[in-house]
């Protein structure tokens, strides 16, 4: 049935579960080939190579080193995808397009952004951070203050309650990664842990609550426990090495791992220590999950686990049989990725994947699935475990729970709901297509 080759020496191709999944053990050997599997044409291992020729672009001086660099214009492509292009004035969007990415860090031009006023031009001269409230002492802080403080560092991603919302429609859309998860990104996050300003102000013990509020025209303010505070939130000054981006929240925002990516207030002006929730818009109207029955929680901050497969995935084909790594992201507000379980034949039997560590809490792990395709159908899923035991669930066990659209969903941009974290199963034809389906 199989052509592929394996190499004397090579480790072993046992197949651990339906339609081709192989041992993730066949990772750790060097002797197994991908690409070069079928000794087919362009491959540098047949006999019938060709000797190496001189490109164009070896023969001539290159460009000269510019002071900031820009992807290469062959990559012209990987972009993030707009929900608002003709700039109209309303909120605007950005998702970035994991199918086009590697690793787990999302280059801060491809992190995904959210305005629901657009992004202000702020002079970080100008801008100022006040803590006030129940305090024993108001303080106020400038981007310059809050970079002499020790600062920690700490992968997290941020990810929007509205991501997948698509797959709230009772059909699945045919569509991109990037239309369907691109409101979630993964980035290392510098700045001042939120609990050393708040001792430095003195909370009073009945202040249970912070309300964080933001510099941009709409004044954006969520509710926060201060026992989160305490946890782990940080007032964020870097991205990924460099200041923050103007759309991520610059010159500083509030970062609350695994928590709703509202809540991870941008342009942080405020932090007012109260004694009881605001049940401000964000925390009310928008971004409540409506559950089965008309009911909603009060509040739902965390990010449930979740992960969805990125390679193979709708938009990128397989080209012709043989040995793939099926690969993707799995996260958990709650803490670290324990176990990615994925399927080749839609979830009648299940192989555990290789993950890449390190494994950080409340950030990306992306997983590895070595796979011979046969050239047959087969359905790709994923589904995540974390290490509190929180297992993604499957569709059919979300929908029961948690409902599905009542109105046809007719684009990616809809939000017919909040918090989505079931699987996404991509079907392979025979022609090596990927569509969208429910599993
Ligand atoms: N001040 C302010 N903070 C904000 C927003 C905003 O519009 N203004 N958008 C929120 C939303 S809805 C999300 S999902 C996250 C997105 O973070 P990002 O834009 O850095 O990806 O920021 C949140 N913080
Ligand atoms: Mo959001």
């Amino acid at each position: 049935m199989s052509k592929v080759r394996r190499r004397r020496g090579a480790p072993s191709l046992d197949d651990v579960a339906g339609n081709g999944l192989i041992n993730r053990r066949a990772l750790l050997g060097s002797g197994i080939s991908f690409a070069g599997a079928l000794g087919a044409t362009g491959t540098m291992n047949g006999a019938a190579a060709e000797p190496l020729a001189d490109a164009p672009w070896s023969l001539e001086f290159g460009q000269i080193t510019p002071a900031l660099q820009t992807p290469s214009p062959f990559e012209k492509d990987v972009t993030r995808a707009l929900s608002n292009p003709n700039g109209e004035f309303r909120n605007s969007h950005a998702r970035t397009p994991h199918q086009l990415l590697g690793g787990t860090v999302t280059p801060n031009a491809l992190h995904f952004s959210i305005n629901h006023c657009g992004i202000p031009n702020i002079d970080p001269a100008q801008h100022k951070l006040v803590i006030h409230g129940m305090v024993r002492q108001p303080l106020e802080f400038t981007l310059e203050s809050l970079s002499r403080y020790p600062l920690v560092s700490r992968m997290a991603f941020v990810e929007c309650a509205g991501n997948s919302a698509p797959m709230f429609s009772k059909v699945p859309l045919q569509t991109t990664v990037q239309m369907l998860h691109g409101l979630v990104s993964n980035s290392e996050w510098t700045g001042v842990p939120l609990s050393m300003l708040l001792d430095e102000a003195g909370i009073d013990p009945k202040g249970k609550w912070l309300i964080a509020e933001g510099a941009d025209a709409q004044m954006l303010d969520r509710s926060v426990p201060v026992k989160k505070a305490y946890d782990d939130a940080l007032i964020a000054i870097y991205q990924n090495g460099e200041r923050l981006m103007p759309g991520n929240g610059y010159p500083m925002r509030l970062l609350l791992p695994g928590y709703q990516g509202n809540m991870n207030v941008k342009f942080i002006r405020r932090i007012k220590v109260v004694d009881q929730p605001a049940y401000s818009y964000f925390e009310t109207k928008n971004y409540s999950q409506i559950l089965p029955g008309g009911k909603t929680w009060r509040f739902h901050f965390v990010m449930e686990v979740k992960s969805f497969i990125t390679h193979p995935s709708f938009g990128l084909s397989l080209k012709e049989p043989g040995l793939y790594a099926i690969s993707g992201v799995a996260y958990s507000g709650t803490g670290r990725i324990a176990k990615v379980l994925v399927s080749a034949d839609g979830g009648k039997s299940w192989g555990e994947a290789a993950l890449q560590g390190p494994i950080h809490e409340k950030a990306f792990t992306r997983f590895v699935m070595p796979w011979r395709w046969d050239g047959q159908p087969a359905t790709l899923l994923s589904r995540a475990i974390d290490d509190g035991g929180n297992v993604q669930p499957l569709r059919a066990e979300f929908v029961a729970q948690r409902g599905e659209a009542e109105k046809p969903v007719t684009t990616p941009l809809a939000f017919p709901n909040q918090h989505y974290n079931s699987t996404t199963s991509w079907a392979v034809d025979g022609k090596g297509e990927v569509k969208h389906v429910y599993a």
